[in-house]
């Protein structure tokens, strides 16, 4: 599900400005990106009708390059276009209420902060935890004050099995000491969404990983 160093894409329209959000993804595929959730949130986001539309030619793209297609928080959607996955945070839907609702078809992540929080989710059925912010991020208004890498080191410590993907400020410059505690894979917005050339960013994070591939 996550082959290391995994590259996780979040894009949704807001965050992509002026850009063509359809080229963008295009441009990271061809990059490398490894994963891809559709996060549609805050100002202007997409809703109803023109979501789904919108969400239909990512979900084509992305099979396109045969990369998971995840959706974020709107499980209905998920069940809908029958998205390879979907994520959720503290705030959305039960972790297990969503796998029960998506049965084990789709991969399931969930945003967790703790080791505590990585536990009940565990438990609840999640495929993989998203960790974060690492550092500061201007992508999420609501975001907690970053945690650096520690939290990962300690959710690894206790669950060696379970997928870390870290979360929050990562670029391809600060990205090792992500690696280094032992994450699976990046999620990033703005370090890839603004980057001058797509492609050659996600690579750069892909080269950002020195360890073994696993
Ligand atoms: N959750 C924690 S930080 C964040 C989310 C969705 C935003 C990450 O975006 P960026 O631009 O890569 O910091
Ligand atoms: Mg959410």
């Amino acid at each position: 599900m996550f082959t290391k160093p995994s590259i996780y894409y979040i894009l949704g329209t807001p965050n992509a400005g002026e850009r063509d959000p359809l080229k963008l993804l295009e441009e990271a595929l061809k990059g490398g990106i490894s994963h891809f959730q559709l996060r549609e949130k805050g100002m202007n986001a997409l809703t109803g009708q023109s979501l789904k539309e919108f969400a239909l030619k990512c979900q084509a793209l992305c099979r396109k390059y045969g990369v998971p297609f995840i959706i974020n928080d709107d499980v209905e959607l998920a069940h809908e276009l029958n998205a390879d996955g979907v994520h959720v945070g503290q705030e959305d839907a039960k972790a297990s209420d969503v796998r029960a609702r998506v049965g084990d078809r789709m991969m399931l992540g969930v945003s967790v902060h703790s080791v505590e929080e990585a536990a009940e989710a565990i438990q609840n059925g999640a495929d993989y935890l998203g960790m974060g912010p690492i550092y500061g991020t201007k992508s999420k208004s609501d975001a907690k004050a970053p945690s650096g890498v520690s939290k990962i080191i300690q959710v690894r410590e206790r669950f060696p099995e379970a997928p870390v993907i870290g979360i929050g400020g990562i670029t391809a410059d600060n990205a090792e000491a992500v690696w280094e505690a032992g994450a699976a894979g990046i999620a990033v917005i703005s370090a890839i969404t603004e980057a001058g050339n797509v492609q050659e960013e996600v690579q750069k994070m892909v080269a950002s990983y020195k360890g073994a591939i696993l």
